[in-house]
């Protein structure tokens, strides 16, 4: 478990926000790889709270907005911009991309860009945490669109049944693409459906991390015990689905409003109201934060593009052999394209 005081936990959330500006920046940049780039600004107490009481061996999956979260569960951010620039150097050499980044190492089995795809996985990872006794979790992390899909409420009847070491955690950043959540579900109080499949389930206000991080304590404690959860964190997604989309189907005073939840301004204030750090101290620290996450741009552009040859590398499982058809096909895209 990392340390959960909230000058860690405000220095976490400006290390995501700032790494995801520099997202924005390097799509601007036209440095990215893809036109799809997804966001978590407004999200970062989700990611950070829960990921705060995690520990080594634990693993998660992610939705298409989930950067943040990998950056509090330790990823390297150099690597992971290297990934958003489909570059050789980036966590899965270029192949996974912003939305499909993976590493086993940190315990990451996948972002996935079904909505609801990365959900079942942490049901399989949480029985085989509990058949070797590992005394891991396993944490999906998804939007509030994936609870209108069914594979969500077949994992939770399982992870339920089977007293699985797993945690559902809900980011309510009230859309879906364009769809208010009041206007895609009747009842908006979505720990509710959990609590109906016996899981210990919550809605917690992202605006303060500290509530996050404490909601995610007593769940995640809980589930090491074998008492799977659902925690709903409602924030609000600050700017558009992806980088493309200008959100016409909200006005300026419902952003400006809603932008006032911000978990960063809110935990800087509350740091400086209780004394725990200046304005002097926090202005030197997100200045270091800028320039490792300026480092991270710099290192990401500068990297190689995979080589044609290595496309169908990292892509199967080691065990497999490239099936013949691959790799007949490699060689007539490299007889065609040499590089
Ligand atoms: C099964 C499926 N249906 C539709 C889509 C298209 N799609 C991509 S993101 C998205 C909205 C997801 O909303 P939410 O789960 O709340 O996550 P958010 O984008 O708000 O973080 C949709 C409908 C998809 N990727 N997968």
């Amino acid at each position: 478990m990392k340390n959960t005081t909230l000058p860690q936990l405000y220095e976490d959330m400006r290390r995501v926000r700032t790494f995801e500006e520099r997202v924005g920046e390097l799509f601007v940049r036209g440095k990215s790889a893809g036109s799809m780039l997804h966001l978590s600004i407004g999200e970062e107490s989700a990611a950070v709270g829960v990921c705060a009481h995690m520990r080594d061996g634990d693993t998660f999956t992610t939705h298409h907005r989930g950067h943040g979260i990998f950056l509090a569960r330790g990823a390297d951010p150099d690597r992971m911009m290297a990934e958003i620039a489909g570059k050789e150097s980036g966590y899965c050499h270029g192949k996974g991309g912003s939305m499909h980044i993976a590493d086993m190492g940190l315990g990451h089995l996948g972002a996935n860009a079904i909505v609801g795809g990365g959900i079942p996985s942490v049901v399989g990872a949480g029985l085989s945490a509990r058949h070797k006794k590992s005394g891991a979790i396993s944490v999906a992390f998804f939007g509030d669109g994936a609870t209108g899909q069914g594979i969500l409420y077949e994992s939770m009847n399982m992870a339920a049944l089977w007293k699985l070491p797993v945690i559902f955690v809900c980011i309510n950043n009230q859309y879906g693409m364009g769809t208010r959540i009041d206007q895609a579900t009747a009842n908006p109080n979505l720990h509710e459906r959990a609590a109906a499949f016996g899981l210990a389930a919550r809605t917690v206000d992202g605006l303060d991390v500290e509530d996050v991080a404490d909601a995610a304590a007593d769940l995640i404690a809980g589930a090491r015990e074998g008492r799977p959860a659902f925690l709903s964190i409602d924030c609000y997604r600050f700017f558009g689905h992806a980088r493309k989309d200008k959100s016409p189907y909200r006005d300026e005073a419902e952003e400006a409003e809603g932008r006032k939840k911000d978990p960063v301004l809110r935990a800087r204030d509350k740091l400086i109201s209780d004394g725990l750090m200046s304005e002097a101290e926090l202005d030197a620290l997100d200045t270091r934060v800028a320039s490792e996450m300026d480092g991270s741009i710099d290192f990401a552009v500068a990297g190689n593009e995979p080589q044609m040859q290595s496309m169908f590398r990292d892509v199967y499982a080691p065990s497999q052999p490239e099936p013949e058809p691959v790799r007949t096909r490699l060689d007539r895209i490299l007889a065609q394209e040499p590089r």
